[in-house]
């Protein structure tokens, strides 16, 4: 009995021992549980945020994705407070995705929007981005080889203090290619620019003026509608004068206007909430509004 007793302590003492050894191997510790309170608590507690907070979520909350860095550098004030974003972090799939701009590229928007663009099964993060001396510009970044690359963009405008909201992203003719409609310059003549994504510099094929979806100075990106009536995409913008809302349909690289609605927007508003629009689509993946 004491035999076996002592045998048993030299068992526990040597396998105290083994235990303490940084060779031995080590049982692999569960992975922490992740959930998306863990993820925005993580992005808003690790990362220094715009001074909107927002944070953008995919309907099945496996993609998320911020600004960071709040910078002072590019004085336009163009959504009120001049502070806009120096980085980016976009979380897919539990994975942390950063990334940095140069001194002289700032994100001059509120919140990075998500779309499958190329229609792989995974979100693109859709961004407007302004460099210093020539304005704003699109850039869409998508998850390549575990990082963020600039996989299709808009060229900057060509000079300071010019931006563009992002009108609608979306396969508006049908064709399986997705769409991006944007309007140039929404204070100074509002140049309404449609392009078909692909990888790459970003082709125009069709403008018009005289449109606009946003007032200097406010934080409402939200002055735009896509609706489907009749198997038919349909966006809608107000003209650059407020007196109406116009809605556009894309076909053969043209936009059509089918609808003029003779109505004064008040561009500290959102648009759906002016109109009683019908059968409106996404509006939260591009519906950028702080109250
Ligand atoms: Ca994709
Ligand atoms: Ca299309």
């Amino acid at each position: 009995m004491i035999a076996n007793t002592k045998i048993f302590l030299l068992f526990f003492l040597l396998l105290a021992f083994a235990c303490g050894d940084e060779n031995a191997p080590t049982p692999t510790p569960e992975p922490p549980a992740v959930n998306d309170t863990a993820i925005l608590n993580q992005l808003s507690q690790n990362y220094t945020q715009l001074p909107e907070q927002v944070i953008s979520v995919s309907r099945d909350k496996t993609v998320y994705a911020q600004y960071t860095d709040p910078t002072e550098r590019y004085n336009h004030r163009v959504m009120g407070d001049g502070v806009e974003g120096g980085g980016l972090v976009v979380v897919a799939d539990r994975v942390f995705y950063e990334l940095t701009l140069a001194e002289n590229y700032v994100f001059e928007d509120i919140r990075p929007r998500l779309y499958d663009v190329d229609q792989d099964g995974e979100l693109e993060i859709i961004t407007i981005r302004t460099e210093i001396t020539q304005g704003a510009g699109i850039v869409v970044y998508k998850i390549i080889d575990n990082q963020l690359e600039e996989y299709a963009y808009v060229p900057e405008i060509g000079l300071s203090s010019r931006w563009l909201n992002i009108v609608t992203i979306n396969d508006l003719d049908q064709d399986g290619v997705v769409e991006l409609v944007w309007i140039q310059t929404p204070h100074i003549g509002g140049i309404l620019k449609v392009a078909k994504i692909a990888a790459g510099e970003l082709n125009v094929s069709y403008e018009t003026s005289q449109y606009s979806n946003h007032g200097y100075g406010h934080p409402n990106l939200c002055l735009s509608v896509l609706t489907q009536e009749n198997q038919e995409k349909i966006f809608y913008v107000p003209t650059q004068n407020r007196d109406k809302i116009v809605g556009f349909k894309y076909t053969s690289d043209t936009l059509e206007i089918v609808s003029e609605i003779d109505q004064s927007v008040d561009f500290s508003k959102t648009l759906h909430e002016q109109y009683n629009f019908e059968n409106v689509i996404s509006v939260e993946d591009n519906c950028i509004f702080i109250e």
